[in-house]
């Protein structure tokens, strides 16, 4: 008999023709947005599921889910898993590591120049028909390349970002990250370690690539941001809730920096309102790794993990160990 399996969101056909070869498939291709109770029900019919950043796991969730034996996260991110209770409740725990990083770096580099040379900001202003004529200080932005690059998270997509900014634009690259890289690691991304305070201090753009956690809440607050340069901007493509979007918003507003570019909010899909407000900022809806190419390759790896879990008994990238 193959396993019950809850597919959470839509995903390509493909991937979903593949796991129906394994398991009695029940998928959400209409996209109808569960709520809490609605998930939980769903969820509790089934041995596994496949998941995106959105959908929850934890202690609360898994209490109505004895059957449950795997969930695989569409994403690299993991802070809708409660990993330890997975591991409590004999649950394997997956996610997408590898596959998104250098398109996600790609995007953050993107988001960056967008953000220094006010890229939405100006087609805003054209669309609305208010170019008249050329001016010497018309939509004139931050410098890029030869400027100080500071990557606050360090990971995999940070060293990324490190490297285009190092050898794609001679950008000086500073980096702070809970643990230092390796120096052969900090020579391929001839990145500098520093701390926090410096690198808010002395970066002339700053861009987020840590993880979520209740360590990394609000780690950008208004604190934070009052230790950058006015002239500096700020890029998040990590995690809603690391930037305290009601801050940052009025730093904005209050020109204390420049200028943000964010793909992730604070209670996405919602977006704080005055951040839309102000024109200093790009916005993204957490678009970061939506290549067509990386997508597929990540929603085959949630499905390899599902498959590899059920038919031989280990994830291919775990997040959890569960116990003999
Ligand atoms: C996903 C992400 O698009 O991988 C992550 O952690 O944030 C994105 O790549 C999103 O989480 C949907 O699962």
């Amino acid at each position: 008999m193959k396993p019950n399996l809850l597919v959470a969101r839509p995903i390509f056909e493909e991937v979903l023709a593949r796991l129906r070869e394994h398991f009695n498939v029940t998928d959400n291709q209409a996209d109808h947005a569960w709520t809490l109770d609605e998930w939980k029900a769903q969820l509790s019919q089934h041995a596994g599921a496949l998941t995106t950043g959105a959908d929850p796991i934890n202690k609360d969730v898994l209490a109505v889910c004895p059957q449950l034996k795997a969930v695989a996260n569409m994403a690299v991110g993991f802070n809708n898993f409660d990993v330890p209770a997975m591991t409590a409740h004999g649950v394997q725990a997956s996610n997408t590591p590898d596959v998104l990083t250098e398109t996600t770096a790609d995007f953050g580099f993107a988001l960056l120049m967008a953000t220094a040379r006010r890229l939405t900001e100006s087609e805003h202003f054209l669309r609305r028909g208010e170019w008249k004529q050329w001016r010497y200080d018309m939509f004139a932005g931050a410098e890029v390349h030869g400027s100080t690059l500071g990557i606050l998270g360090m990971g995999r997509i940070g060293q990324g970002i490190a490297k285009r900014g190092a050898h794609g634009f001679g950008m000086k690259v500073i980096y702070h990250n809970r643990s230092r890289l390796s120096a052969a690691q900090e020579a391929e991304c001839k990145a500098r370690y520093v701390s926090k305070e410096e690198l808010l201090r002395s970066a002339d753009h700053v861009v987020l690539v840590l993880p979520y956690s209740a360590e990394s809440h609000h780690a950008m607050g208004a604190a934070e941001l009052a230790q950058m340069k006015p002239t500096a901007t700020l890029v998040n493509i990590a995690r809603g809730g690391i930037v305290d979007d009601a801050a940052l918003a009025q730093a904005l507003r209050n020109r204390t920096i420049a200028a943000a570019g964010l793909d992730v909010f604070e209670g996405e899909p919602k977006v704080h309102p005055d951040l839309l407000t102000v024109p200093n900022v790009v916005l993204t809806p957490h678009i970061a790794s939506a290549s067509i190419a990386t997508r597929m390759a990540m929603a085959n790896l949630a499905a390899d993990n599902l498959i590899s879990f059920f038919t031989q008994g280990r994830a291919i990238t775990p997040l959890n160990t569960l116990g003999a």
